[in-house]
């Protein structure tokens, strides 16, 4: 077990590309920690799913969420704490089936978290479900005669909600991933990586990303060049599709003010609290 393993059984298939996610997790974590980011402001939260399984293979605290609810999880523990940079791993279903609107509103906010997006086109811990990822066509058992719908672009979805941060991500260019990750967690605002999973058993699409994924040698400058990148389908563009600065909700909120650093002793919270119930004289 490395350092920043759990010990806890891994029970992901041999072969998924959430082994490839963790492991540059772990990498972006130790970069992090070298550029003065450690451990201990590093928080996560996960949703339910194959993807969640991170928050039991992964030595950092935080919180397992409900399906569909890690990223409010996530913003609550940034707006908790504003010295914790917080990341959030979600699944396809999870965050844009079940969970779509705190994904759009955390991006609207500019929410300062990083949302690791395991896109992998399916329902994998329900065993192979369509979900809003699934391409058109993908068959399951919910969709024997295949799914008839298109899925989501969860990249121009993003741009389009105001995220300042885009990226995608292939866990088979493991070090591209690993810088994405840091350059996700040290973006102030509201950062997603798109990350091109693959679920070997219900929805194998490994060997046809491989062979389709470009790296990046800039960022665009513009959101209308971010666009043309998002769309792409004869090939797939991996790197940081946008990137602007933004001011963040918790300082919009209450500016530098950290509500767990600067909370006032209980004596004076409870004289407080008997100062807004006291009746007051006529
Ligand atoms: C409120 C709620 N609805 C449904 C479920 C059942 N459920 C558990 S995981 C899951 C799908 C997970 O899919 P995704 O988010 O894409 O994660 P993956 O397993 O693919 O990583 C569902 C529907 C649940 N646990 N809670
Ligand atoms: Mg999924």
């Amino acid at each position: 077990m490395d350092d920043l393993g759990t010990g806890a059984e891994n029970t992901w298939c041999p072969g998924c590309a959430n082994f490839g996610i963790l492991n540059a997790t772990k990498k972006a974590v130790k970069k992090l920690e070298e550029r003065g980011v450690g451990r201990d402001r590093l928080l996560m939260s996960a949703g339910i799913g194959c993807h969640a399984k991170m928050f039991d293979y992964l030595a950092l605290s935080g919180l397992y969420s409900l399906h569909g609810r890690s990223i409010a999880t996530a913003q609550g523990m940034k707006l908790a704490n504003p010295d914790l940079k917080v990341i959030t791993f979600v699944g396809d279903g999870d965050s844009l089936g079940e969970g779509l609107a705190h994904l759009m509103f955390a991006a609207k906010r500019n929410a300062d978290i990083t949302v690791i997006l395991h896109d992998n086109g399916v329902y994998a811990l329900t065993t192979g479900q369509f979900s809003p990822l699934a391409c058109k066509g993908f068959k399951g058992p919910s969709t024997p005669r295949g799914s008839i719908e298109e899925p989501f672009n969860p990249l121009t979805l993003m741009l389009e909600a105001g995220a300042t941060f885009v990226a995608r991500g292939f866990p088979g260019r493991q070090d591209h991933l690993v810088d994405l990750m840091v350059a996700a967690v040290e973006h102030e605002g509201f950062a997603v990586i798109d990350v091109l999973q693959s679920s070997i058993t219900f929805h194998d699409t490994f060997k046809e990303h491989n062979g389709l994924v470009d790296e990046l040698d800039h960022i665009p400058d513009t959101i209308d060049d971010a666009r043309v990148l998002a769309v792409r389908r004869d090939r797939l563009p991996i790197g940081i599709i946008y990137k602007v600065q933004r001011p963040v909700y918790h300082t919009e909120l209450y500016g530098d003010a950290n509500p767990v650093a600067r909370r006032k002793p209980r004596g004076e919270r409870l004289a407080a609290i008997r100062t807004l119930i006291t009746p007051r004289k006529k």
